[in-house]
């Protein structure tokens, strides 16, 4: 049987379809139906089936870390909730949601705790991530909107890719302006970025700014624009305001190009250059995303693009559009229900005349008046003791939100934690007092909104396991033990989903952008095979809408757009002679946030295996560090350990790490714990992308690959780093001291000596291996170097029941050992080492790769670094 469904990872939010046997999910396959992806699939979409196995899961509620049944668990909540309002006022209890929840979800949260229990306090992760951008739209059009639609790609003639690596992170969407290209020879693409990412394969230009500085770069664009006479005058008179006074601001920022390649560490040509295409081109799209959200000016830098587009009129028309690519599934679904703090529902604010209106609409007994704390006030407030109960949801705070150490005290702090969370091992949930157990994708039912404001049906294709829940249910019965039965009376997530779309319209008549009220009568049947729909949705667009503004039209008093005067601001987090280098941190290619789900599926952890710290040459020379190399960075706050990359994509002075790593995950990869608890004032989103911190080599005497059977647990010390093989669990390990017996290492770590002798391989490598009834417990792989053979063909003993004396001499001995590589294609297994042989070999193309190995020829993403390791390849026979 098949079910169309859509992805739970980013938001491009591609269309899914499943193919489904008896209680399982054969395969899936992206759905040639759906608008945004029409058939194609990313790595991470295409392995979600192998995410859904249940051993994962959380399966039942808990208090305490004891089992407990539903209503126990429920009735404990909704008590101290009731009893947290009694004593210390709505005030002291608080939801932070996510973007992965469904729109449903997310309505009932915001109602409950908005109308019912009165409390504001209820914000959500799309603050550490789209909080800059709703800020700086409501600024700029009134509400928050994104103009274009992904059609506008393929319309353009130059595309802007500011802060984002869509080829990673966006993999579906940069494969369209791929093909774009490819059928468009005059299409530009122009990378703002401070480091070369895989997204610059299809640049024409990079810009490698200075972190931080894209708003003196458009402010400096502004004033060229306004120089040579490329002012679209009619559209500012007739549809926008504050044109004069922002130019002025922009001059008085950043008069000219040279102060431009001051402030931005770019030199003149390249500005020249880019100033030049972006005057000429009318079909100009700015895709842009958390290089400039995520700063503690980011408000003002999403203002200061906008800027640009509003002075050219380029907005609401086709191929021309500043576009931000929302991350989270279901993002945008998010800010439609009001999931932020400072919005109310339905893109209402706290004006008296929307509280007024939300309050008649929901017959809301308690509703709040003010807006409640955003994310990292609200943690701020749980450190203090004025949060009493806090409930979490679909998000992994401990593990995302800066300053790690700040969030652990607030939560041990918290009387009572509650964390709703499908997977069982996440950081958060160690700090959970109430855990509960909810359904995830491929069981949960309801509707997301991606990037382009496109609405699409998440449909349940299997039971969930164990005792899970959906959010909505568990919000519901909460609801109703406080006594608000009526209002949470929703038999199907339809009629929550009619209910948001009626309140969406009531009281609209073309005031609020935001209105799906064409949507508010569907029948649960129509509702179930909805098909993707872009909002506004109303009787007058019953088909839904591609593109906003093309009327000229704003949601402003005067109903015209606002330019914003801004002046570009250094990051707040300063470097310091302790902290003297940028830290940069974002995303890789194969991983999801913090790794619950895609940590699960070996085939997306050979890409980038363990935590890393990439370098630039420089750096690495002045702090005596190799390539692999272990290396700490650290500030005031902690301390981070990864393997060096070297790489001259980094400016010098600046490192980058991945946001993934957990505390689950490795010994010391949490990004965050260096991060600063800084924020925008308007927008307060982290400024997660400009930490400041000092390098140094990590010393070793030993480094380690282990490969034990699941069962068994393990005790490590000093480094190690999870790395989930098909058969066993594999780590990888480091320490500083060599120990006197490795026996009585594997009896302390391991809980057993080993069965066969170690041995010492002629690389100075040692070896050693536990085995119960012939089947491997664990097998350890000791170097003084750092080099390690392809652990494949060693996981795959794992699944043997009787090994011979010979097949487990031949697990110590390292002839037998085949040359490891990083994974680059994902899809087919094809690692480095592979595709080198091939290039050796003849094929000089990605398309003869492609051919001779497969690799790229699925989901397209790693066809940046095939063309990476071609040029590589092609330099080294030259020198
Ligand atoms: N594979 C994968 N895909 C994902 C996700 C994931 O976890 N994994 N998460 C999803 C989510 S929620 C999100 S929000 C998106 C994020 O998608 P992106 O925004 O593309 O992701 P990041 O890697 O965080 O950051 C993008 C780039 O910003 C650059 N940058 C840093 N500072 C600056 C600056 O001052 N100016 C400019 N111009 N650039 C700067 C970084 O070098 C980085 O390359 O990805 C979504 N897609
Ligand atoms: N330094 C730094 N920090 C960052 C970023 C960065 O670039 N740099 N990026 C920020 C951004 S943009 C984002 S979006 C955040 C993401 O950060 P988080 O939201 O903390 O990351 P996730 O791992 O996606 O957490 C989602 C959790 O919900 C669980 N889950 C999945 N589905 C469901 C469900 O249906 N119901 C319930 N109840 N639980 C579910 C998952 O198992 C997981 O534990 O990180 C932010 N933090
Ligand atoms: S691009 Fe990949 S992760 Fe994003 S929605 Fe599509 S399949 Fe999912
Ligand atoms: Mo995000």
């Amino acid at each position: 049987m098949k079910q169309q469904t859509t992805c739970p990872y980013c938001g491009v939010g591609c269309g899914i379809t499943a193919e489904l046997s008896a209680n399982r999910i054969l395969s899936v396959s992206g759905d040639p139906q759906h608008p945004a992806n029409r058939g194609r699939l990313c790595v991470k979409g295409s392995t979600l089936h192998e995410t859904t196995a249940p051993e994962a899961r959380l399966l039942l509620p808990s208090i305490e870390g004891r089992a407990v049944s539903w209503d126990t668990a429920l009735d404990k909540v909704a008590r101290q909730i009731r009893q947290a309002v009694d004593q210390h006022g709505a005030g002291s209890v608080a939801m932070y949601l996510s973007g992965q929840l469904l729109t449903e979800d997310y309505y009932v949260a915001n109602k409950l705790m908005k109308g019912f229990l009165g409390s504001a306090h209820v914000d959500t992760n799309s603050r550490l991530c789209m909080a800059s951008t709703v800020a700086g739209h409501k600024r700029a059009f009134g509400a928050d909107a994104v103009p274009g639609c992904y059609e506008d790609l393929e319309i353009a003639d130059l595309i802007l890719l500011v802060g984002s690596n869509a080829a990673w992170n966006h993999p579906i969407l940069y494969q369209r302006i791929q093909a774009a290209k490819q059928a468009n020879p005059s299409l530009r693409v122009v990378v703002i970025d401070p480091r070369a990412t895989a997204s610059c394969d299809l640049a024409d230009l990079h810009l490698q700014l200075q972190p931080g500085s894209d708003a003196a770069l458009f402010n400096a664009l502004l004033v060229y624009l306004a120089d040579q006479g490329h002012v679209d005058h009619a559209f500012l008179l007739q549809h926008a305001e504050g044109f004069e006074q922002t130019l002025a601001t922009a001059r008085a920022d950043t008069p000219d190009i040279s102060i431009a390649a001051t402030k931005t560490g770019l030199d003149n040509h390249d500005l020249t250059r880019f100033f030049r295409w972006f005057a000429a081109t009318e079909r100009t799209v700015s895709l842009f995303s958390q290089g400039v959200n995520q700063s503690s000016s980011g408000t003002d830098k999403v203002n200061s693009l906008i800027n640009c587009h509003l002075a050219t009129g380029r907005i609401g028309k086709p191929g021309s559009s500043p576009f931000s690519l929302t991350g989270q599934p279901n993002a945008m679904g998010g800010r439609e229900v009001g999931g932020l703090a400072n919005q109310l529902a339905a893109h209402m604010d706290f004006s008296p005349e929307n509280v007024d209106r939300v309050q008649r609409f929901w017959n809301a007994p308690n509703m709040a008046s003010e807006p409640g704390h955003k994310a990292l006030e609200l943690f701020n407030a749980v450190e203090r003791g004025e949060i009493k109960v806090l409930w979490i949801m679909a998000t992994n705070p401990l593990v995302s939100l800066p300053d790690t150490q700040l969030i652990r005290r607030a939560l041990k702090r918290c009387e009572l934690v509650i964390v709703s969370e499908s997977m069982a091992d996440t950081d958060t949930l160690q700090l959970a007092d109430i855990c509960l157990p909810a359904s995830s994708w491929g069981e949960k039912y309801g509707t997301v909104t991606n990037s382009e404001r496109c609405i699409s049906r998440q449909r349940s294709l299997l039971p969930p396991p164990g005792e899970a829940r959906h959010d909505w249910q568990i919000i519901c019965e909460v609801a109703k033990r406080l006594g608000f039965a009526e209002a949470f009376n929703y038999p199907h997530p339809a009629a929550i989903f009619a209910e948001h779309a009626a309140l969406s319209g009531f009281e609209n008549a073309g005031k609020r952008c935001f209105d799906i009220s064409g949507l508010s009568r569907l029948s649960q049947t129509e509702y179930d095979q909805l098909q993707p729909i872009q909002w506004p949705v109303t009787t007058d667009a019953p088909y839904g809408t591609q593109r906003l503004f093309s009327n000229g039209k704003f949601f402003t008093p005067s109903a015209k757009a606002r330019l914003i005067p801004v002046s570009s601001q250094q990051p707040m987090q300063q470097l310091t002679d302790e902290a003297p280098l940028r830290l940069n941190t974002g995303r890789i290619r194969d991983q999801w946030h913090t790794m619950t789900r895609t940590g699960r599926t070996p085939t997306l952890f050979r890409h980038r295996a363990e935590p890393f710290i990439d370098l630039h040459p420089l750096d690495a020379a002045t702090h005596a560090l190799q390539d692999q190399d272990l290396a700490r960075l650290e500030n005031a706050q902690g301390q981070f350990i990864g393997r060096v990359r070297i790489t001259p994509g980094q400016r010098p002075g600046e490192v980058f790490v991945p946001m993934h790593w957990t505390q689950s995950f490795s010994s010391e990869g949490r990004c965050n714990v260096l991060i600063e608890s800084v924020a925008d004032p308007i927008s307060g989103q982290p400024e997660s992308k400009q930490g400041a911190v000092r390098l140094s080599g990590v010393a070793t005497a030993w480094h380690a690959r282990l490969l034990t059977a699941r069962h068994l647990s393990v005790n490590l010390r000093g480094y190690w780093a999870r790395m989930p093989q098909q058969h066993a669990m594999g780590y990888a390990l480091a320490d500083s001291d060599w120990p006197e017996s490795w026996s009585d290492w594997c009896l302390q770590h391991l809980g057993q000596r080993p069965d066969l002798s170690l041995q010492t391989q002629p690389n100075g490598q040692l070896r050693a291996c536990a085995l119960e009834n012939g089947k491997l417990l664990w097998l350890l792989l000791v170097s003084p170097d750092k080099h390690f053979p392809d652990l494949k063909p060693l996981d795959r003993q794992f699944a043997r029941s009787n090994l011979t004396a010979l097949q487990q001499l031949n697990l110590l001995k390292s002839d037998q050992d085949s040359a490891s590589g990083e994974l680059i294609c994902s899809c087919f297994q094809v690692d480095d080492p592979t595709i080198r042989a091939a290039i050796q070999s003849g094929c000089h193309s990605v398309e003869a790769l492609g051919k001779a190995l497969s690799c790229g020829t699925n989901c397209g993403s790693c066809i940046p670094e095939l063309k990476a390791l071609l040029a590589q390849e092609a330099e080294d026979v030259t020198h």
